[in-house]
């Protein structure tokens, strides 16, 4: 037995006497910090924050010289929360990488329980993932699925580098520990053209598509949104949102943390007390119950990634 025993502690005469007592068996006194586990409202630890695609760029193309894919498994820059402590995650629940691949080279394909999904930035045809052996093409706007143990290795058969935004739950994942991860055996796993459409591909051209049918029917909103997917993961819900010229959006906070990427245009999203000036590619964070709202003068296009339905299946969303 570590520590003292059952009488020993029974007839301890000070509080002074009985911290130290408590702490040789890894226990603590909980009348002392209430508040250190219960507060009456969301008090994010993570901090508002913008990600800017041209300096992703830039540490990219140094990183294409540098480092190839066969030394790395994957080419790509985390975009850490810059909170004490963190060297990972960009908001609680996910995380979010700048990636980039070269010209004729393959990323090895490998599977892993996070949930993951890609928004392509630039690409030309040529480039595209392998996910449990079909080859979906990526083109710049198109968002790409890789749920949950499926198979998924990138490739570029273009001359042109591609350039995309991976967006992951690896922070929950290692919150609630059902991690397992394989490399694919063999490398690089085959895939096969896709023929029509998959439920793991949604391209620009059918989003546009519906954000402008979503448009007509809505005369006079700044903002119109879809959704892709119902949700598309089992972890994270995505949208992508049109700010005609002159948006404001209505300041929204939900206990929700939300991931928002410019796909094109312009604009600036205030987050609680910051505000961001965004372009293409840009990455900004809404940590959960920081109110934020979006405005574009010249009108944009926002991905959305929202971690909702793990609050909604814990019963914990709530949106005000
Ligand atoms: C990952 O597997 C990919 O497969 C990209 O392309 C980014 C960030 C963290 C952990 C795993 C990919 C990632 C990642």
């Amino acid at each position: 037995m570590t520590g003292s025993t059952q009488g020993d502690l029974a007839k301890t005469a000070t509080l002074d006497e009985l911290y130290p007592k408590l702490a040789a068996i890894e226990m603590g006194a909980g009348w002392n910090k209430p508040t250190a586990s219960l507060w009456p409202s969301p008090g994010s630890t993570f901090r508002p924050f913008h990600w800017r695609y041209d300096q992703a760029k830039g540490a990219l193309d140094a990183a294409g010289r540098l480092i190839d894919t066969a030394l790395a498994e994957r080419r790509n820059l985390i975009l850490m929360n810059p909170i004490a402590g963190n060297n990972y995650a960009t908001a609680a629940t996910t995380v979010v990488a700048y990636q980039m691949i070269m010209p004729g080279e393959q990323a090895r394909s490998h599977r892993h329980t996070p949930n993951a999904l890609r928004l392509v930035l630039d690409a030309k045809p040529g480039a595209f993932t392998v996910v449990d052996g079909v080859k979906l093409p990526m083109l710049p706007g198109d968002v790409l699925l890789t749920p949950n143990w499926s198979w998924h290795g990138h490739g570029n058969e273009s001359d042109a580098p591609a350039y995309w935004l991976d967006f992951l739950d690896v922070p929950i994942v290692h919150l609630l520990n059902p991690m397992f991860f394989e490399p694919y055996p063999g490398d690089f796993e085959p895939g096969t053209e896709l023929a029509g459409t998959s439920p793991l591909l949604f391209r620009w051209e059918d989003t546009e598509r519906r954000l402008d049918d979503a448009a007509g029917g809505q005369n006079g909103a700044h903002a119109v949104e879809i959704k892709l997917g119902d949700p598309a993961l089992d972890t994270l819900a995505l949208s992508m949102i049109r700010l005609t010229p002159d948006a404001e959006t209505t300041p929204v906070r939900t206990t929700a943390n939300n991931v928002y990427a410019c796909v094109s245009g312009e604009g600036e999203t205030e987050v609680g007390d910051a505000r961001f000036a965004w372009r293409r590619g840009d990455v900004v964070v809404a940590p959960a119950w920081e109110r934020h709202r979006h405005r574009s003068s010249g009108g944009a296009v926002l991905f959305r990634v929202s971690d909702a339905p793990i609050m909604t299946k814990l019963g914990f969303f709530r949106s005000e």
